[in-house]
């Protein structure tokens, strides 16, 4: 399945012939988003390939998930995130943003290095003090109200005039799966953020659901996360394809608009593609059919960079 999803990339690329879409405004920027999204698929073939060797540990990666490094470009280094186990290419450009390469913290978090810089190896995350990027399990969902206290303390400093680690304006990022999203850490979590938004407490938080449309190997219906989180009161609803970098980046912008501004949740649902399955580890074909794999492939959010 790595191979596979490699040699389709390079084939589509080949296939591409220029300028079938206008030019954008974004030049430099766009090209450093592809770049992290581009370090984030390296690395996940790399984990691939540590693991045969018997050298890496952690195969779980963030392809087809790339288009969360138009999130990160969406927001400031400042704003406090809380990443999902598939935000790799989230975590290259922010550290991107403050002039610094992530790679090697990664490879070194799957290698469960000493040196890695957040956990020191004691288990692989995306996290880095520098980039306000705190460390999360994999356990998932398990992050969300911790997001919503990081949200709220924003502000309670700020009135308390207390020192806080944040700007005054900083906002929360969290983001998650979209079976995540029906744990009842997660259901439990969105509730506490619009209850307490309800209440006219401030609560900058943006929840930020990667939705590649299934979890390990059960298919969430579609149109779920949008009938479920689409239309609630007191939690605005933005969508983003994750093809689409520069949509997404758009659109990520005005969510985080709305949450600075506001000081109120919102909910960005921002739909993927799961490429290379679950894990290194993860037979999909068992419970996949191979037209189903294989239409992923065509979803490559690399390829809906690489488009001219
Ligand atoms: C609390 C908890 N329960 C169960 C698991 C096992 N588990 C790991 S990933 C996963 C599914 C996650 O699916 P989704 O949220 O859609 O994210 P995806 O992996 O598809 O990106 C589950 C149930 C876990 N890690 N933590």
């Amino acid at each position: 399945m790595t191979e596979q999803v490699d040699e389709h990339f390079v084939e589509a690329l080949r296939a591409l012939s220029p300028g079938r879409r206008p030019a954008t405004t974004l030049g430099p920027q766009l090209l450093e988003m592809f770049d992290a999204q581009l370090g984030s698929r390296h690395v996940d073939l790399a984990a691939r390939e540590f693991r045969a060797r018997g050298l890496g540990y952690y195969t779980i990666g963030s392809s087809g998930h790339e288009g969360n490094a138009a999130v990160a470009a969406a927001l400031r280094p400042t704003d406090p995130a809380l990443l999902h186990y598939r935000s790799g290419a989230f975590y290259l450009q922010r550290m991107a943003q403050l002039g610094r390469n992530g790679l090697l913290d990664v490879l070194l978090g799957m290698m469960a290095a000493t040196d890695e810089p957040i956990a020191g190896g004691r288990h692989k995350v995306f996290g880095h003090h520098d980039a306000a990027i705190i460390p999360q399990t994999s356990t998932i969902a398990s992050h969300l109200p911790r997001a919503l206290g990081v949200a709220f303390a924003i502000e309670r400093a700020r009135k308390l005039g207390v020192p806080s680690a944040w700007p005054d304006d900083a906002i929360t990022v969290c983001s998650f799966g979209d079976a995540s999203a029906n744990h009842s850490t997660a259901a439990g979590a969105i509730n506490a953020a619009v209850y307490t938004a309800y209440q006219g407490l401030p609560v900058p938080l943006l929840f930020v659901c990667e939705d590649n449309g299934i979890g390990i190997s059960v298919p969430t219906p579609r149109g779920w996360i949008a009938t479920a989180y689409g239309s609630r009161e007191g939690l605005r609803y933005f969508q983003a394809s994750g093809f689409d970098l520069v949509q997404t980046r758009e659109i990520a912008m005005e969510a985080a608009e709305h949450v600075r501004r506001h000081r109120k949740p919102a909910f960005l649902h921002l739909s993927t593609v799961r490429l290379m399955g679950h894990a290194g580890s993860d037979a999909e074909v068992a419970y996949r059919s191979t037209s189903d794999i294989a239409a992923g492939l065509a979803r490559d959010p690399l390829l809906g960079t690489a488009e001219p």
